[in-house]
């Protein structure tokens, strides 16, 4: 089953220098395709639309302006099953709690600095494509 899904690398990655090797990961998974890659800065819109489906709740102003203090890298990766493969590779959203060999596992410090944005399921991927890349279709 072929799908689509959006990657974000979050401000943390940027900063700490890890799109490569989180990337790197991505790539090495055989049959997994890069078909968009943009490096961009987040503003209150996007991110209210983004996000959403957490407003209200106590982490909500501080995820937002964690998003927003810094550039991501904002991509659509296709391939086989691509949309649980990402968040397997993510690991839980907690560093903490996510396996060593995950990205958040390795890389992750607390909750909110987590590294990376992988939808969630097919109907996600969909939201969150047109506000990212209204031109893909
Ligand atoms: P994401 O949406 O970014 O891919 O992460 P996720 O599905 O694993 O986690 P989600 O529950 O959707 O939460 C979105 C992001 O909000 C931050 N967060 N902080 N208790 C906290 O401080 C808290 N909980 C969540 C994280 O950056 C999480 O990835
Ligand atoms: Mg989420």
């Amino acid at each position: 089953m072929t799908q689509r899904t959006l990657v974000l690398l979050k401000p943390d990655a940027v900063r700490r220098a890890l799109i490569g090797e989180i990337i790197g990961r991505i790539e090495r998974k055989a049959g997994w395709t890069i078909t968009a890659l943009e490096l961009r800065e987040l503003d209150q819109e996007t991110l209210e639309q983004h996000y959403g489906e957490h407003k209200g709740k106590p982490f909500y102003e501080p995820l937002v302006a964690f998003m927003s203090s810094g550039p991501v890298v904002a991509m659509v990766v296709e391939g086989e099953r691509v949309i649980e493969g990402v968040r397997r590779l993510a690991g839980p959203t907690d560093p903490i709690a996510a396996a060593p060999g995950s990205i958040r596992g390795d890389y992750g410090t607390i909750v909110r600095e987590n590294l990376i944005h992988a939808s969630d399921s097919e109907e996600s991927a969909i939201r969150e494509l047109k506000i990212f890349f209204p031109g893909i279709g």
